[in-house]
């Protein structure tokens, strides 16, 4: 597997603004917004598509899950509710092959989505 832009930002040859990290993941802002927040979730073991997670161990989904969950907790967004995206493949839009999920927050979202 090729180096995405996400694996420089893993191991720190590209700069982000992290928002928390654990053993399993890594949180940071989105470089291109769209949402007053927007953060991007990230597992430390790569898989390059949610398909793949078929076929991973599901305490580590789990955990990723799980890390998603206070990632959005720590923003302050569960009050008033935020939005959890994981784009699959050319359809969907997925731009970056590792796999993400995106927390969207701080306004009002349309349903559906375009
Ligand atoms: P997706 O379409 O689901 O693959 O979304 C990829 C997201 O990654 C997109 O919202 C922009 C974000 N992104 C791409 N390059 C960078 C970067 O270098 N830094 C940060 N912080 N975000 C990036």
């Amino acid at each position: 597997m090729n180096d995405t832009i996400f694996d420089k930002i893993l191991d720190g040859r590209i700069p982000v603004e992290t928002v928390y990290e654990n053993e399993d993941v890594l949180a940071f802002r989105d470089i291109n917004p769209k949402a007053p927040v927007h953060v991007l979730v990230i597992p430390k073991v790569r898989s390059e598509r949610f398909a793949e997670l078929a076929h991973r161990p599901v305490e580590e989904t789990g955990r990723f899950f799980a890390a998603v969950s206070g990632v959005a907790k720590i923003l302050g967004l569960n009050d008033k509710g935020y939005r959890v995206v994981i784009n699959n493949g050319p359809d969907a839009g997925q731009e970056v092959e590792y796999l993400h999920a995106h927390i969207l927050g701080g306004r009002t979202l349309n349903w559906p989505p375009g």
